[in-house]
């Protein structure tokens, strides 16, 4: 029989129905302070970049989801800013309240620190946890430890400071670590329908992916003199048909700064460092969305603005 001629609440319903009851969904939160790699782990987990990741402090600043479906289990993850205790700007504020609303309603949290070291830092972001949730401790960058035995006094002293459900020496950049997680992670979500598509990767737009890969492109290439205290406005994103490229995206962005003299610092000597930002970014943008793209990049000083509560939201933070 034509299946298109089948009853619609016939025996394919009942075969989803089925298959439905046996699906597993959860949302695991990545949580740490800033720098331990706990967006590199969301990449690797989900197999493609979507969260940026750089050497500074301070990269990540929005809750981000990124999805995996692997057989019958969806899984859900959250990046999130890492909790800082530094600075006490409305930037600031705005990104540790968005790691606080990402503990709280989730199945699993990821707790990242760097394997051998646990600072106050950590110890702030431990007491963030919520009692009814496991808890899993993420010893990240295991390959920058080089001596191993150190690391068993290391692991019990961890056991004595929160009644963790597991604990993960590993290395994100380890695709066998990674796989492991998964085993590990599974166990904990609940039978339950997927929330997402099986072939959906992130909740966010791809405007939201191109403000934040020139925001990545921006921390890598300026040194440390930039401070954190920039941001990126994606003023346009257009996509135009074009018959010799198929898609064709045209993206306007403002890098805002604090002050004249890091502007000078982002246009660098004959608009040298800028150009490079572009060009870094349109190239990983055309692969990321498959499309030709064309940017167009600007640079303003808003003094001030990472601690005017006004201007932090309509920079697009929370
Ligand atoms: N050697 C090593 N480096 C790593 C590992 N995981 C992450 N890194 C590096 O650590 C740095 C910080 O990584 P991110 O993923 O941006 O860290 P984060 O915790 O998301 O940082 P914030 O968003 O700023 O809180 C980057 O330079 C990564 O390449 C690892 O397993 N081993
Ligand atoms: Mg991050």
């Amino acid at each position: 029989m034509n299946p298109q001629e089948q009853d619609p609440a016939g025996p394919q319903e009942a075969g989803k129905a089925t298959a439905a009851a046996t699906q597993r969904c959860g949302v695991i939160a990545i949580v740490g302070k800033p720098n331990v790699g706990k967006s590199t782990l969301l990449n690797a987990l989900v197999g493609q970049k979507i969260s940026i990741t750089s050497r500074k402090a301070q990269t990540t600043r929005h809750r981000i989801t990124g999805i995996r479906t692997i057989g019958a289990t969806q899984f859900i993850f959250v990046d999130t800013p890492g909790f800082q205790t530094r600075h006490a700007k409305a930037l600031n504020r705005s990104l540790n309240k968005t790691v606080m609303g990402a503990v709280g309603d989730v199945d699993l949290v990821l707790f990242v620190v760097e394997a051998g070291r646990f600072t106050l830092g950590d110890a702030k972001v431990l007491s963030l946890l919520q009692p009814g949730v496991p808890a899993v401790l993420v010893a990240n960058k295991l390959d920058q430890v080089h001596r191993r035995a150190e690391l068993a006094p290391w692991l019990r002293d961890m056991q004595e400071r929160h009644a963790f459900a597991e604990f993960v020496p590993m290395s994100a950049k380890n695709p066998k670590d990674i796989e492991r997680l998964f085993a590990i992670c599974g166990k904990y979500l609940p039978e339950q329908p997927w929330w997402y598509a099986e072939d959906e990767l992130t909740d966010r737009s791809e405007k939201f992916l191109a403000g934040e890969t020139v925001r990545e492109k921006l921390f890598r290439l300026t040194g440390e003199e930039l401070p954190y205290t920039s941001t990126v406005v994606v003023d346009k994103f257009e996509e135009e048909p074009s018959p010799q490229h198929g898609r064709f995206v045209k993206i306007a962005a403002t890098i805002v700064v604090e002050r004249d003299s890091h502007k000078a610092m982002v246009i660098g000597d004959k608009g040298e460092r800028l150009k490079r930002i572009g060009t870094e970014t349109r190239v990983e943008l055309e692969k990321l969305l498959g499309a030709k793209v064309f940017i167009e990049l600007w640079v303003k000083v808003r003094a001030g603005w990472a601690d005017d509560e006004a201007r932090v939201r309509s920079f697009g933070y929370e």
